[in-house]
C-alpha cells in the first residue's frame, strides 16, 4: 500500500554534507520525493515537532539543536514507506544502528542523529500538515 512520510535531514546530516547521499538512497530505494525544502526550522514549528517529548529532559536542547541550521524537509512517497525508511534510518540510538543503516554509517550520538522519519501514518499526517500544509 502506498504511504507518505515526512522526512528530515536534521542539521548535523546537511553540516555534515549529507544531503546528496541520503536522497540518492532514498531514490535508489524506488522511493518517489514528492516535496523537498532546505530552510532553518522556525523555534515554534520545532517545539509542535517534538511536542511528544515536551515533558522531558532532553526537550529544550532537541529544539535547540533543530533550529540550529538549516534542514531539508521532504515528503517521501511509496509502498510500505514509513516503515522502508525508518528500517533504512537505523534505531534512534546511533551507537546501536548497524552499519548500512543512515544512523549506523553516519552518526554516533543520540541526540544528533542525522534524519528524522515519520513513526507511523497518524505522526505522517501531522508532521506533513505541520511542516507542508499537508
Ligand atoms: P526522530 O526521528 O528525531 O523523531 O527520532 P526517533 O523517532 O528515532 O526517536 P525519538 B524517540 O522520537 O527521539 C526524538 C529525538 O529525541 C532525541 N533523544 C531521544 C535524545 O536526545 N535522548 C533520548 O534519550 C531520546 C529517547 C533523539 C531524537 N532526535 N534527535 N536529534
Ligand atoms: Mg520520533
Amino acid at each position: 500500500m502506498s504511504e507518505r512520510s515526512f522526512v528530515m535531514i536534521k542539521p548535523d546530516g546537511v553540516a555534515a554534507g549529507l544531503t546528496g547521499e541520503i536522497i540518492s538512497r532514498i531514490e535508489r530505494r524506488g522511493l518517489q520525493i514528492t516535496a523537498l525544502t532546505k530552510t532553518v526550522m522556525v523555534q515554534v514549528a520545532a517545539e509542535e515537532h517534538y511536542a511528544e517529548h515536551r515533558e522531558r529532559p532532553f526537550f529544550g536542547e532537541l529544539v535547540e539543536f533543530i533550529v540550529s541550521g538549516p534542514v531539508v524537509m521532504m515528503r517521501v512517497e511509496g509502498q510500505g514507506a514509513i516503515g522502508a525508511l525508518r528500517t533504512m534510518m537505523g534505531p534512534t540510538d546511533p551507537q546501536v544502528a548497524p552499519p548500512g543503516t543512515i544512523r549506523g554509517d553516519f552518526a554516533l550520538d543520540v541526540g544528533q542523529n542525522v534524519i528524522h522519519g515519520s513513526d507511523g501514518p497518524e505522526s505522517a499526517e501531522r508532521e506533513l500538515a505541520l511542516h507542508f500544509g499537508g
